[in-house]
């Protein structure tokens, strides 16, 4: 059955050297037999599914091997390990990941083209692991990935949500969200159904003297909630280290269902407490930089740190160590505040159950975390009401209590005159109900907080954390810039130009060490590299034109100057004045000669992302922009000149295929709302360039790459206060450009105006709060900028060229070493053996 599908044009790959000929060999009976075998399926009816998941488990089975032997080492070393916990891991595909870290990717496409297929869409049919949101949740998955590659041994904590982040439609130009069940068929994940730890909720605590007169807690009663370990191979790339992401999965304490419920009749209440276990780990909430305070978010977090945490101190109580080397053995990043109640748990764990003193145990609780602060928007800082504390975790409620009067007594000797500070630092909120400030908690519980890119680890200094500055001194802040992993965003997404720039670095080394990229600026001026260069970023444009066509009907250009903006949808991301500015654009075109016309570069406007369900705003600018597509998109005195997309349902492998296909892209946060960005990474390293404004990471590619290679335009962040400050007791006026977009909406040009309103007045009636107007102008002028410079196609070209040789220090490997390095204190460990994979 095998030979019958086998295509000719696969033979002549199989002049390579006997040893190839053999791995080629085993691994597509292994393909086969995992078909045959595993699936049940008859190589007779093998479709692309049935393909990938063959290939998916042939090369699970080498993983797991590696798997092993790096958890055997690790065990048998027994080095300070590292462990991340984060809520959000958005980690895509692993098939494509895998196979470049197993490092028989070329082996595998010849195979699977052996069978009949051809890799491209064989890796197409895996599902997205999307069990994040955005930025944050994508971060800790290149995190995973360099961690593994640099051989740290280092471990992810989450949760298994049995849904992911929604999948979007577009409905009529409104936005749908369609639950992601995504586990019909996951091979990366092993059920430790051996591994389970008891989790308590409610009941409340008893205090009493015990013989040697001293105080003791018990926290009884309650329910109990069972936590099931998932394991997840991680693999690295180019070397045998392959760790572990471990999610966990809720069930019913008491195995399936209460028998003796059952037995007496009550059945549907016993189904009932199974069902109620069972939606802890359900589903994943879907906002980005937004809290809601919802108790069972509450409970997903308390359920997650608690087994976490009991399987880390499990692991160290093994070694046999005395307490006090519990720092030395273990660091704890906590991503974002989300872990927080990892700080309450562990010294719980440390005084009730081990028996420390109180003293003892927070110096260990604060050697121990670290805390990555994210965002300084004040509806994303999470605050708890004390009720719902006390009600759901009334222990952890006074361990708080008891850590904010150790703390705020630190801060009355020290700062005696200052009788505000307490009520401003206090990690209670004096407020009805009382809020427990779960940064606070956070950064009062660590001995490191770190922000994501230099500004916003210097704003965090500045604003919320400005009088812990006082307090602990800088020295307790520093800042980590975010970074990508090279593998996924550069080789894997980008294969030619991966190839093209190992033809001239002399191999693929850089993947390991991004800084090599340097090394083209060499080749900038050469011909021949100029020319493949751009080749290649107009084949991933074609592939991208391609998709368009395919998902949205819309044909486009593919030597217009393509413009991109993917990420959540936000007002602070301001998609809303992207589409303002397009709209002036459209406006323009229609009132120029057919001559003028003529002048203009053809572009191409692309919109994607997720609104929040909740969002009603985000969904508005999502409705606007597909309005406005319509309009546009069937405009026959625009044709070429313009066209704008919205690209249905965002996520890790669509922009696999967006990143590498942009002229340009959008990273225009108000400045200071953007903590880093990452996906301005992505693009640059795929030789497209951006503009941006004075934001985040924007800042410091600038100073990589230089500020003739990147377009700035807007307020800087000092100036923000002022200005919002003047919308609100000014009397403002939107300038003649704007207001013409907003004559356009509310006349009707793009369907019932009334639909649009609210985004017009949060502009002209509601304070602006985005500066939109105020920086509008310059966002026009910019653009104008960018049509000019397309123009010269060489000089564009350079800028391109230039920036991807200066873009090494944003790999997330460099990311790692610096919080190994600064807040962790570990060190990487040397796999035994390479086991062939390298
Ligand atoms: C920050 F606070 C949050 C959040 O809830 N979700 C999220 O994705 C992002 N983020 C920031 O908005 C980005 O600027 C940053 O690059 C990313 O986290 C990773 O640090």
């Amino acid at each position: 059955p095998v030979h019958s599908r086998r295509k000719t044009s696969s033979r002549q790959a199989f002049t390579a050297t006997p040893f190839r000929l053999l791995v080629l060999t085993i691994l597509q009976n292994e393909v086969v037999r995992h078909i045959e075998t595993t699936l049940a399926r008859s190589l007779f009816n093998c479709d692309e599914s049935a393909a990938y998941a063959g290939t998916a488990l042939a090369f699970r089975d080498r993983l797991v091997i590696d798997w092993n032997k790096t958890q055997q080492n690790q065990t048998f070393a027994d080095p300070k390990r590292v462990y991340y916990l984060s809520l959000e891991f958005l980690m895509g595909r692993a098939l494509d990941n895998a196979m470049l870290n197993v490092g028989l990717k070329d082996v595998a496409k010849e195979g699977v083209q052996d069978l009949g297929f051809r890799m491209e869409d064989v890796i197409s049919q895996e599902r997205d692991a999307a069990l994040g949101n955005g930025g944050l949740g994508r971060l800790a998955a290149c995190f995973l990935d360099s961690l593994a590659s640099l051989n740290y041994p280092a471990w992810g904590y989450g949760l298994r949500y049995r849904y992911g982040i929604f999948k979007q439609e577009i409905v009529d130009g409104y936005q749908v969200e369609i639950p992601d069940y995504w586990l019909d068929f996951n091979p990366w994940e092993f059920p430790r159904h051996d591994i389970t730890v008891d989790i308590q909720f409610y009941g409340n605590v008893r205090k009493y003297q015990d013989e040697n007169g001293k105080q003791v807690s018990v926290w009884e009663e309650g329910e109990i909630v069972q936590a099931v370990a998932y394991d997840c191979p991680i693999p690295g790339y180019q070397t045998a280290t392959t760790n572990n992401l471990r999610l966990w999965s809720s069930k019913a304490a008491s195995g399936e269902f209460d028998f003796q419920k059952f037995n007496s009749g009550e059945y549907e209440s016993s189904v009932g407490d199974q069902q109620r276990a069972e939606t802890i780990s359900a589903v994943l909430y879907p906002n980005d930089n937004l809290e809601r305070g919802k108790e069972l978010r509450l409970k997903q977090q308390y359920f997650w740190c608690a087994a976490s945490l009991y399987d880390i101190v499990r692991r160290f109580k093994k070694s046999k160590k005395a307490w006090r080397e519990f720092p030395n053995q273990v660091a704890i990043q906590l991503n974002d505040t989300h872990p927080t109640l990892a700080i309450p748990e562990l010294q719980r764990i440390l005084i009730d159950q081990e028996g420390l003193e109180w003293d003892e145990a927070w110096s260990i609780v604060q050697k121990t975390f670290g805390y990555t602060n994210h965002t300084v928007l004040p509806e994303a800082l999470e605050k708890w009401s004390v009720p719902l504390f006390q009600h759901l975790l009334p222990r952890h409620l006074q361990i708080i209590y008891d850590i904010n009067m150790h703390f705020l007594q630190y801060v009355e000797r020290n700062f005696p005159k200052d009788r505000d500070m307490l009520g401003r630092v206090s990690i209670i909120e004096e407020s009805q109900p009382k809020m427990v400030r779960m940064a606070y908690l956070a950064l009062i519980g660590s001995h490191k907080v770190n922000g994501v890119a230099e500004l916003h680890s210097d704003l965090i200094k500045t604003t919320i954390f400005k009088d812990f500055v006082k307090i602990y001194g800088p020295d307790k802040f520093a800042n980590v810039t975010n970074g990508i992993t090279p593998r996924r965003w550069l080789h894997q997404a980008n294969p030619r130009l991966s190839e093209l720039v190992a033809s001239k670095l002399g191999g693929y080394d850089y993947l390991k060490d991004l800084t090599l990229l340097h090394k083209l600026e060499k080749y900038v001026d050469d011909k021949d590299f100029r020319k493949e260069f751009q080749e290649i970023k107009y084949a991933n444009k074609l592939r991208l034109a391609k998709y368009i066509k395919e998902s949205t009907g819309v044909s486009v250009n593919p030597s217009a100057l393509f413009d991109i903006q993917v990420k959540r949808i936000h007002e602070y991301k301001r998609q809303q004045l992207n589409i303002f500015g397009v709209i002036q654009r459209y406006l323009a075109i229609k009132a120029m000669s057919p001559e003028e016309r003529k002048k203009l570069a053809p572009r191409v406007s692309i919109f994607g992302g997720k609104a929040a369900p909740g969002y009603w705003m985000a969904k508005t600018i999502i409705s606007l922009v597909c309005a406005v597509g319509e309009v546009v998109n069937n405009d026959k005195d625009v044709g070429d000149l313009l066209k704008v997309i919205f690209l249905e349902d965002y996520n890790v492998s669509k922009a696999e295929i967006i990143v590498p296909a942009s002229d340009i892209s959008e990273h225009i946060s108000t400045a200071g709302t953007e903590a880093s960005g990452t996906s301005n990474m992505k693009f640059v390293l795929n030789g497209g360039l951006i503009i941006g404004t004075c934001d985040g990471a924007n800042i410091e590619i600038t100073r990589e790459i230089g500020d003739e290679n990147i377009f700035l335009f807007g307020n800087l962040s000092e100036d923000v206060e002022d200005l919002r400050h003047a919308h609100v007791y000014g009397n403002y006026e939107v300038n003649g450009d704007l207001q013409g977009v907003f004559n356009a909406i509310q006349q009707g040009k793009f369907g019932d105006a009334n639909r649009f309103s609210a985004l017009v007045s949060s502009v002209v009636e509601h304070g602006d709060y985005y500066l939109v107007s105020d920086d509008f102008d310059s966002y026009i002028k910019t653009h104008a900028v960018i049509d000019e410079a397309y123009r010269d196609q060489e000089t564009w070209l350079t800028k391109c060229i230039t920036s991807v040789a200066r873009m090494g220090f944003f790999s997330s490997d460099r990311c790692i070493d610096e919080y190994a390095e600064t807040i962790w204190n570990v060190e990487p460990l040397k796999p035994k053996e390479t086991n062939g994979s390298a």
